[in-house]
């Protein structure tokens, strides 16, 4: 950071211009007033010294407007130029201390992997700021302490705040969203409380609840297919409650695909959304890097491999935070079908994720996300619609789930009331049943898949008779959240 100097004799900072004739600023005075000759002392000490986690601040100022030139009077006002840097998920510096009046402008160079922003207590933004490009952001007369934050969606609570400081006073009543809106540093700077999901709602009118219904693996050993990352505001979550939600071609959870151990996947990711995005398959082995990078608004990158081994395998993007991308509806599965796999009478597939509701209609609460205290949690991204619109079955036939637990963050216990389970495979092995029939001599049985974030596997029963049978995650508590379907079985 560089201030020009008070007066024009004083010593000139590098690359600084005085421009006595520039009109002072409004509502500057006061403050400036107060500024006597100490200020420039001041100021330097300030400079000087780099506080406790505050990085060295680097600057420009190229303007000065000294409202004292004009005849006299006490009011004078400078224009502080900074420019910050972003390292991972924090401003450098993160803090900027200015000498009481003075007029800020901070430059974003956004150095970091991905798209970030910076907005200001009161509203002024650099606006989105691709990765690699810089804007600027006017944050007026400095005379107190002002917060700012990147908006995107869980930025803020991984620690990208930038505090400003007049005098070097970061005491008083600080200018932020949390004195603004009366609640923690969220995901953005327009959040409200957040909305109350209604766990009695019924499904809106035309909601049709993503398929459960899996398809066969298609012929033909090469996927190729293209992932449209897109947010898709008013996205039905659940409870009443529609949020914005970040996905894979238009759904949370994206695409299930489906293919055979050797087949060949070739997905062009396509980044039509606001901020960075992008993916990795757990269903292929690769170098990450290349593959697996952030991509700006705009661009597209192919990412290929090949099924080496069965299983239900997660895919999610992995643009930082990774909770948030993903507890924001950006999941999905690729199914590689274990060789020898039977056919049977009906196959779901069943997703478990959380959400994790801001405000109606707004984005992931990313303080929430970090907690692990979910509002609702899914099957394929709505809480209760398989309850409210049940999947279905007739007496006496085999059903095959695929479960995978997205998360981000909890795990899940599968079970299926009334039913217990004579085939479990779990994370590419038959636990019990398949070609081997494990468990069949001493007439095993399961009653419920355990799973941790990102692992899968699928098992099968045959349903006895005419029912509701309620398909579930035994851990209660995530049940009454939401995780829980009906298999409407009918003779
Ligand atoms: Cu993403």
């Amino acid at each position: 950071m560089t201030d020009v100097p008070e007066k024009p004799s004083a010593p000139s900072a590098p690359g600084a211009t005085s421009a006595p004739g520039a009109p002072s600023v409004p509502g500057a005075s006061k403050a400036a007033g107060a500024l006597p000759a100490r200020a420039l002392d001041r100021r330097g000490a300030l400079l000087g010294v780099a506080t406790a986690g505050a990085a060295a601040v680097v600057g420009t100022a190229i303007h000065a407007w000294d409202g004292a030139s004009q005849g006299g009077a006490t009011g004078s006002a400078r224009t502080t130029e900074v420019t910050v840097t972003v390292e991972g998920m924090r401003f450098v510096p993160d803090t900027i201390d200015v000498a009481g009046g003075n007029r800020l402008v901070i430059t974003l160079e956004n150095t970091g992997d991905q798209v970030h922003d910076l907005v200001l207590a009161g509203g002024a933004t650099t606006g989105r700021v691709a990765a690699g490009a810089s804007a600027r952001v006017d944050a007026g007369v400095i005379t107190g302490p002002v917060e700012g934050w990147c908006s995107i969606a869980g930025h803020r609570a991984q620690g990208m705040v930038l505090r400003i400081t007049a005098d070097g006073q970061a005491t008083g009543t600080a200018q932020s969203s949390q004195a603004a809106t009366g609640h923690g540093a969220h995901g953005s700077a327009s959040d409200g409380p957040s909305a109350t999901p209604n766990l009695e709602a019924p499904l809106p009118d035309g909601f049709t609840p993503f398929d459960a219904v899996l398809a066969p693996a298609p012929a033909g050993t090469v996927h190729q297919h293209t992932f449209t990352v897109t947010e898709v505001p008013g996205a039905y979550v659940g409870a009443g409650v529609t949020q914005t939600r970040w996905t894979f071609n238009g759904t949370a959870p994206g695409p299930v695909l489906r293919g055979k151990v050797g087949d060949a996947f070739e997905i062009t990711l396509v980044n039509n959304g606001s901020m960075s995005h992008s993916i990795d398959f757990h269903a292929g082995i690769v170098s990450p890097d290349a593959v697996m990078r952030s991509i700006n608004p705009g661009e597209s990158l192919v990412y290929s491999f090949t099924a080496e081994h069965a299983g239900i395998w997660l895919y999610h993007c992995s643009t930082a935070p990774m909770s948030v991308h993903l507890a924001s509806g950006m999941h999905g599965v690729v199914i590689i079908d274990p060789d020898g796999l039977d056919a049977v009478d009906r196959e779901y597939v069943l997703i478990q994720s959380e959400i994790y509701l801001g405000p109606e209609g707004g984005q992931a609460d990313a303080a929430k996300v970090s907690a692990k205290t979910p509002d609702l949690m899914c099957f394929n991204g709505v809480a209760f619609q398989y309850a409210l619109q049940p999947l279905q079955a007739r007496a006496g036939e085999r059903v095959r789930f695929w479960v995978m637990d997205a998360g981000p963050s909890l795990p899940t216990s599968f079970h299926v009331v009334g039913l217990q389970f004579d085939t479990v495979f779990f994370e590419g092995a038959y636990q019990l049943g398949g070609p081997d029939g494990v468990g069949r001599s001493w007439r095993g049985g399961s009653q419920a898949l355990g799973l941790q974030p990102a692992q899968g596997g699928f098992v099968e029963a045959v349903v006895p008779a005419a029912g509701s049978y309620a398909v579930v995650t035994h851990a209660f508590a995530d049940m009454d959240k939401g995780a829980k379907a009906i298999l409407k079985t009918s003779d």
